[in-house]
């Protein structure tokens, strides 16, 4: 039974090359991505084994997703499969700054939003060390909303739930309304600075919001982050720590990386080394293309060290 075991719907990303615009794009790149299955790819490959809940269409696209999750290690035995709906796509063309990026996304009737929480295997979650859920889900329909639920409910040991907020799924009023009452029964809950702000109206620096937000909420540790500058985790101790500096290539899916880089650091040893893993591993990220983070732990510890890896 894997140590973390993570619920999501995952999409295949089609990217258009970096200053391309999706309206003239020929060729668009395929990358399999779903911020918890993201989490799930980064823990594996750190060694903290991780399993993946979901439902897929039994078609070549939901086969992709598949091969690509367990080629990462991450156990796919557990994702339940459809006849019918269909695998959730998103079309990413890339921003450059002063250029927003821009996400289009073509996910309703996906076979996730369909999920029955009545079959998916309970017991195989009751078992993890970590569950780990996003606010993405309940955004997703009224059963996605039963699961992540149902999911918190069921889960016997660590409940991670990151925010995740996203604009084009619904308004901050209705998540914040959708997700307050799922909140106050997590154990790590984490929120960008902008998130607290936009959904709950906590505002100030990380280390203020992370406190606030566990005033709020009540998790053993609130973590608030801020793009890849800056990080702040509080439970008996808040703990804060500078991030690194990039040169970003595709900036998506850190936010994963980091909830992931915490995850692993926090099941090891705790809140400081959960935040040392979470900043490391979102910068990592930055540097590749896709949604995935191709992290080793000896690239965390050359990060940690400062070190060239090429020496
Ligand atoms: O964090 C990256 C994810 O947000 C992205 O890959 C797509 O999971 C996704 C979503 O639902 O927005």
């Amino acid at each position: 039974m894997p140590d973390v075991v993570a619920i999501g719907e995952t999409m295949l990303r089609l990217s258009a090359p970096a200053g391309v615009p999706l309206e003239s794009a020929t060729h668009l790149a395929v990358h399999v991505a779903g911020a918890e299955s993201n989490v799930a790819v980064a823990l594996s490959r750190l060694k903290t084994s991780a399993g993946w809940i979901s439902r897929l269409t039994d078609n070549p696209l939901g086969w992709r997703i598949q091969a690509d999750l367990r080629a990462q290690g991450v156990d796919v035995s557990r994702v339940l499969w459809a006849r019918g709906d269909r695998v959730g796509t998103y079309f990413v063309e890339m921003g450059r700054t002063p250029r927003p990026g821009r996400v289009l996304y073509d996910r309703v009737g996906s076979a996730m939003a369909a999920i029955n929480a009545d079959e998916v295997d309970w017991a195989y979650v009751r078992e993890a060390k970590a569950v780990h859920l996003s606010g993405i889900t309940p955004g997703l329909s009224p059963s996605c909303r039963e699961l992540v639920a149902r999911a918190i409910h069921e889960a016997k040991a660590v409940v991670s739930f990151d925010v995740n907020y996203r604009a084009r799924l619904w308004s901050p009023a209705e998540a914040a309304a959708a997700l307050a009452p799922l909140l106050s029964h997590v154990t790590i809950l984490i929120s960008t600075a902008a998130d607290a702000r936009q959904l709950f109206g906590i505002d100030g620096p990380a280390r203020l919001g992370a406190q606030a937000l566990r005033d709020r909420f009540h998790p053993d540790v609130a973590v608030v982050t801020d793009g890849v500058h800056f990080a702040a985790a509080t439970s008996q101790r808040t703990f804060e720590r500078d991030g690194y500096q990039v040169e970003s290539i595709d900036r998506i899916g850190a936010g994963d990386a980091f909830a992931a880089g915490f995850l692993h650091g926090y099941l090891a040893a705790g809140v400081e080394r959960g935040l040392e893993y979470g900043v490391v591993l979102a910068a990592l990220k930055h540097t590749y293309l896709g949604d995935m983070v191709w992290v080793s732990e000896e690239d965390v510890q050359n990060v940690l060290s400062g070190q060239d890896a090429w020496r």
